[in-house]
């Protein structure tokens, strides 16, 4: 355990609540045929995201300053850490609780990241959680990897999500005074926070012209996606199940580097209150934990779940697939 973890509380005994969503899971059909409906719009926005970002590569490979260079990087890491931290951690799984300042800086970091509104998001990964790799889950892997990667943003969702969603509870999220902010202003504020400031602070502070910037604020975007979609699909579908051999999702060290510590994703499907969604929280793969921990440190986070080492080991051993814990 970390030196600023304080505040950590070992959870020893799964929840009810728990048990009876494993039993849901078992009831909802895993890929029954369907047709999909395509969502033209989405096809030509993300079409013309994607063409954008690539030759966002360019300019960023032979005319942009290493300034706005720098400048986008670090928006990389604060959109990332605002959606693992923030959408993922503390307010889909409630991992731990965060005081006001920090609700309010998390929800501006992941405005950086335009993942739909924080309130969308904890809707579909609650469901993905409750329902995994079946028809109530908005990004069933059983689909495939490019279904689970962008496919699903593409298409109509399943009736199976829109019918089971109805009883997930929402209550904690619907009443958040932050998150309903970030809803009600959500097109001028995502907006500005996503776009608009991104171009424009490369075009005054780095003499970029408005072509340079606004390419390459995009090709940020795309990239941020594409490093979160990685979790749905290749954390779905390429690595080992030290934790439970029945479920799909695996350990992939190489979407936890890219996604800030949520490729051990077979331990985060077992355990997905732990704040670490690892059992090895504190390591390079994982720097989401240390954005925790620090925040523990200063008193902004604190109830930080975690799973005792017993009952991990004894998870593992009941069915786990015999590999350790970062999946070799
Ligand atoms: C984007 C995608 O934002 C976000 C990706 C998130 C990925 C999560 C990854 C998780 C990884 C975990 C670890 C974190 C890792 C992080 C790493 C970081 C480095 N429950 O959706 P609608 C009902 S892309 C309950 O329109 P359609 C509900 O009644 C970027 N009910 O369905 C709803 O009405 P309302 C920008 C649900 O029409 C109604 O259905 N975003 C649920 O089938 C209609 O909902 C875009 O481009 C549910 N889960 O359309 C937008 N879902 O909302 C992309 C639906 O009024 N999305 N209902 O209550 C869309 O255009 C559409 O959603 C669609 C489906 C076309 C995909
Ligand atoms: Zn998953
Ligand atoms: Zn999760």
């Amino acid at each position: 355990m970390s030196p600023f973890s304080s505040n950590v509380r070992e959870v020893t005994e799964q929840t009810k609540k728990d048990d009876e969503e494993q039993f849901e899971k078992l009831v909802a059909p895993q890929a029954a045929p369907r047709k999909y409906d395509v969502v033209y719009r989405n096809l030509v926005t993300f079409g013309y995201g994607h063409l954008t970002a690539l030759y966002g590569i360019y300019l960023a490979c032979t005319v942009a300053t290493w300034s706005t260079l720098i400048f986008h990087f670090t928006i990389f890491v604060i959109a990332s850490i605002g959606v693992t931290a923030g959408a993922h951690r503390l307010w889909t799984h409630r991992a731990y609780k965060a005081k006001m300042p920090l609700q309010i800086l998390l929800m501006v970091m992941n405005t950086f990241a335009f993942q739909n509104t924080v309130i969308d998001w904890v809707r579909d990964h609650r469901m993905h959680h409750r329902y995994s790799d079946t028809d109530a889950d908005p990004h069933n892997a059983t689909r495939g990897f490019f279904y689970s990667h962008i496919g699903w943003l593409l298409v109509r969702k399943h009736a199976e999500v829109k019918r089971r969603g109805k009883t997930v509870d929402m209550s904690d999220i619907y009443a958040n005074p932050v998150l309903r902010f970030q809803r009600k202003y959500a097109i001028p504020f995502i907006g500005s926070v996503c776009f608009l400031l991104p171009t424009i602070i490369p075009m005054y502070f780095f003499g970029e012209t408005l072509a340079t910037a606004w390419h390459l604020a995009v090709l940020r975007y795309v990239t941020n996606l594409h490093t979160t979609f990685l979790v749905n699909s290749a954390a779905h579908l390429w690595g080992n199940k030290p934790y439970d051999i029945n479920i799909k999702p695996v350990q992939n060290l190489a979407v936890s580097f890219v996604a800030f510590g949520e490729g051990f994703h077979n331990y985060h499907h077992v355990f997905p209150w732990d704040y670490k969604t690892a059992e090895l929280g504190n390591n390079a793969l994982n720097l989401t934990t240390y954005f925790i921990d620090f925040f523990a440190w200063l008193g902004w986070a604190y109830d930080l779940k975690m799973a005792s080492d017993d009952m991990i080991r004894s998870r593992s051993m009941r069915t786990g697939d015999g590999s350790n814990a970062w999946g070799f």
